[in-house]
């Protein structure tokens, strides 16, 4: 039991028709269902904000994708997206979520956003994640959902950081692409050593 497959945040606000939508979002979903069976471990995270978040464009009178300087650095304004308990919160209806050994949740402080499994934007306050995998003695994580260039790449590199083997599987990840987006997490992810498959 030393696999996991990380599978980040497939859910209706990032599928085509969500308030964050992205291109192909739900063209994954199968191939994601498919990928549990080779993994003995699966764990989930759900993008989870609370009603007027501090990483909504809404809430800065902000056009949404504008930029803010939040305490913990640059901070990309979003539309209002997975508002915890709402339908876009929800996983795709597709994902077979009965797999799921655990489901994290993220971004739900109000003043820090979270792209990452392992730790909050200013890249300090854990969500539990490590622990609970280094107490399961899983050492090994492939990384599929959405979004490659945000959610995906920041969770990868930190796993690496945290001296977890990281593979990414690009074909199960769809991007967001904003402003060379893509690009920079491809980068980012390759120097620290996650492999893109
Ligand atoms: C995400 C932007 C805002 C993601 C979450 O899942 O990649 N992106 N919140
Ligand atoms: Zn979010």
């Amino acid at each position: 039991m030393t696999h996991a497959l990380l599978v980040i945040d497939v859910q209706n606000d990032f599928c085509p028709g969500g308030a964050l939508a992205v291109a192909g979002g739900d063209d994954i979903v199968q191939g994601i269902n498919t990928a549990m069976n080779d993994h003995s471990a699966v764990i989930l995270t759900q993008d989870w904000h609370p009603a007027g978040h501090s990483s909504f464009a809404s809430s800065h009178n902000a056009e949404p994708m504008s930029m803010t300087e939040m305490p913990y650095g640059p901070q990309v304004l979003w539309p209002d997206h997975c508002i915890q308990g709402s339908k876009g919160a929800a996983f795709h209806p597709d994902l077979n979520t009965d797999r799921a050994d655990l489901i994290i949740r993220k971004g739900y402080n109000p003043a820090i956003d979270s792209y990452s499994a392992f730790f909050e934007n200013d890249h300090k306050t854990p969500t539990g994640l490590e622990g609970y995998l280094r107490t399961r003695g899983i050492d090994t994580l492939t990384l599929v959902g959405l979004a490659t260039d945000f959610c995906v790449n920041y969770s990868a590199v930190d796993a690496a950081k945290l001296g977890f083997t990281v593979k990414v599987e690009t074909n199960l990840c769809r991007a967001i692409d904003f402003d060379g987006s893509l690009a920079a997490a491809n980068s980012a992810m390759t120097d620290a050593g996650v492999t893109l498959a």
